[in-house]
């Protein structure tokens, strides 16, 4: 690839790189549509950073306070207060964990304000989840009684509010009732359960604040407790609190991929994260009002799809297409069939508004943390949820009208339509197999080896979406099924891994039974909050075999971690005993093998070593919980590590 870094011992790719590479032709001839065209996008502006800043790569720079930036190396070994490089390389990685902790948490605390907002009659929205209340009600301790659902979902989403924002010392709620009993007792003994979302990141950007914790330990502690925080009340406030008002999934099959616009319809795109604004939006589009509003702007219909994990949650209810993912936004607005994109919040990166001015592309912003500027701003604010309605119908207005606008001359909708089948839920999971002991004596027989939950973001520091491509059909040829969220699934959905057809690339035994239950063997289960929901699958069949989580066959792959909220999920699922193979270095120094000093040959090797690497890498969170990160930039390579890693917990299990 065209750029070498050998601190990194790794490599990053340029753009030609990245179209000889890519797996989904239609990226291809957007990239090059866009390159012709002169349009900017973040593979040029990738390049425009090289050569990247060795100190940030490798977490060694420090900017926690106004006497620095200070920059670590072996001849300054320490900043300018006298923090030392250990402290330095984790306190900066606790504070990405809390910085995508507090995505999530804004998330979480949209849509639990909006069950409120709905029991307290304030907004117009209807429960479609009744079971998740009741399940939740009952799990929490809430006396129920005769109680009407609203009254309930109230009650339990009060407790997801406490679970957010908790300052005294008790633990997560959600937590208590959904970790296992044995990783409960593990947390406890090394007293890293959790108070709360906010408390934790207060405590963390005090830890990490001028003079206050110069223990790596420490800091290494709180990255477990904040990741804790993350999980419970972050993750599972969002996913169930958005299964309480949406609805729990269902299998659905459905089409995806850049081919599902079309150039005499509305194309509106809707992107980000959470879906309260978004399914009021759907609701105005369906009305007679906005489809004769489309005829009159000459469209012959509206055409949804879906970027990121909105498109994910939509996908999973109700089977709507997806376009793309993080880094696809921009390509997929170099189809300048694109009318509206309707962002709601975080992973809407800048450069997608200088896209959509180039093609003529509307911008509708929804959520005040989320402003663009030049964008349409119709903000849904859970304050006053009393708007809701009103403002869903101008949004939906607005993107219709643009239709009108559209430049046709420079329209190009790449043909690519693939099959995918939606709507993983934990619980329609185990239905498809039959219910968890069934899944579970598969997984004991070796029909199916294990599970890996391939997740995560893309990033421009490896070929787009080749590495989540590769490792998948690599891990299903070898009988791991797969669950995947986020960006990946994207990746997964448009290359056909997430229909039933996908069975004939698996081995033998997980094709077999994918053939038998009409399912895929990669399973997409939803957005990146949805991650609980592989989480339960693991922790319930850890259940049903009587076995610590931290011993079964599952792994948690990330080929390509970008935002920061991937640091807490990686870690959460490291907090479970579930290691994680990432596909590109973290911002640790990595250590390089060089030779001996007093080398008698080649092979003479000494193996580089840094305490932070020996930390997550070797035996020191390995001690402690169970798991350990490795790190592995080459996908082939990536997944014959995680296929080692299967094989080896099965070993020790004696399931051979
Ligand atoms: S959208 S967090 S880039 S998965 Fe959830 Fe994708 Fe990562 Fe954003």
């Amino acid at each position: 690839m065209k750029y070498q870094y050998h601190i990194l011992n790794a490599e990053m790719p340029g753009k030609e790189d990245v179209l000889k590479m890519t797996p989904n032709p239609a990226t291809k001839e957007l990239i090059e549509r866009l390159d012709k065209m002169n349009v900017e996008t973040s593979l040029d502006r990738f390049e425009a950073q090289q050569p990247m800043c060795g100190y940030g790569l490798r977490g060694l720079c420090c900017r926690m306070c106004q006497w620095g930036p200070c920059r670590l190396s072996e001849k300054a070994p320490r900043g300018i207060c006298g923090k030392d490089m250990n402290s330095t390389i984790m306190g900066n990685i606790v504070r990405a964990l809390v910085a995508g902790l507090s995505g999530h948490a804004m998330h979480a605390h949209e849509v639990i304000m909006s069950i409120i907002a709905a029991a307290d009659g304030k907004a117009n929205l209807t429960l479609k989840g009744e079971e998740r209340v009741w399940e939740l009600a009952e799990k929490l301790g809430i006396n129920t009684g005769d109680k009407e659902l609203l009254q309930a979902a109230k009650e339990v989403a009060l407790v997801l509010l406490q679970d957010l924002s908790r300052m005294t010392a008790e633990p997560i709620k959600l937590l208590e009732v959904f970790a296992p009993e044995e990783r409960k007792k593990t947390w406890q003994s090394l007293g890293v359960i959790p108070r709360s979302a906010a408390y934790e990141t207060m405590e963390t950007l005090h830890m990490t604040t001028l003079g206050a914790c110069s223990d790596w330990t420490a800091l290494a502690s709180q990255e477990l407790r904040s990741a804790l925080a993350y999980c419970y009340s972050t993750l599972f406030g969002s996913s169930m609190a958005t299964e309480i008002l949406f609805g729990i999934p269902k299998p659905k099959l459905t089409k995806v991929n850049y081919g599902i616009m079309k150039e005499d319809h509305v194309n509106i795109l809707v992107h980000g994260h959470s879906p309260v604004m978004v399914e009021k939006i759907l609701e105005k589009i369906a009305t007679p009002e906005i489809q004769d509003l489309a005829r009159q702007v000459g469209a012959k219909g509206i055409v949804i799809g879906g970027m990121c994990c909105t498109g994910d949650e939509l996908l999973a209810r109700y089977g709507i297409p997806t376009v793309t993912n993080i880094l696809g936004q921009e390509f997929a607005l170099g189809t300048g069939a694109v009318d509206a994109v309707v962002v709601d919040m975080q992973c809407v990166i800048p450069g997608m508004k200088i896209v959509a001015d180039c093609f003529g592309t509307e911008i509708i912003t929804t959520c005040n943390s989320n402003r663009i500027p030049g964008a349409i701003h119709i903000p849904f604010d859970v304050d006053h949820p009393e708007t809701l309605d009103d403002d869903a119908m101008l949004v939906a207005r607005t993107a219709v009208e643009a239709f009108a606008k559209r430049d046709r001359s420079k329209m190009h909708i790449p043909k690519e339509i693939t099959t995918a089948m939606s709507g993983w839920s934990f619980e329609s999971i185990l239905e498809a197999f039959g219910g968890r002991d069934k899944l579970l004596s598969l997984i004991k027989d070796g029909t199916i080896k294990g599970i890996a939950t391939v997740v995560g973001c893309n990033n421009p520091k490896v070929p787009y979406e080749h590495s989540q491509v590769t490792i998948a059909r690599n891990l299903i040829e070898a009988n791991i099924l797969i669950t995947t969220t986020g960006c990946c699934s994207h990746a997964l959905l448009n290359n056909g891994l997430c229909a039933p057809e996908a069975a004939e690339l698996a081995g033998e035994g997980l094709g077999r039974v994918c053939r038998e239950l009409g399912i895929p063997p990669v399973l997409a289960v939803g957005g990146c909050v949805d991650n609980t929901r592989t989480l339960r699958l693991f922790i319930e069949l850890a259940k049903a075999a009587g076995v610590d989580l931290k011993d079964m066959p599952f792994i948690f792959v990330g080929p390509e971690p970008g935002n920061e909220k991937t640091v807490g999920q990686g870690v959460s699922f490291l907090a479970h005993g579930v290691s994680n193979c990432i596909g590109y270095p973290a911002p640790i120094p990595v250590p390089i093998p060089k030779l001996k000093e007093n080398a008698q040959s080649q092979d003479d090797l000494e193996r580089g070593s840094n305490d932070i690497v020996d930390f997550f890498a070797g035996e020191g969170l390995y001690e402690k919980v169970g798991a350990k990160v490795y790190t592995e930039p080459y996908p082939k390579l990536a997944a014959q590590t995680v296929r080692m890693h299967i094989h080896r917990k099965r070993q020790a299990l004696g399931w051979n």
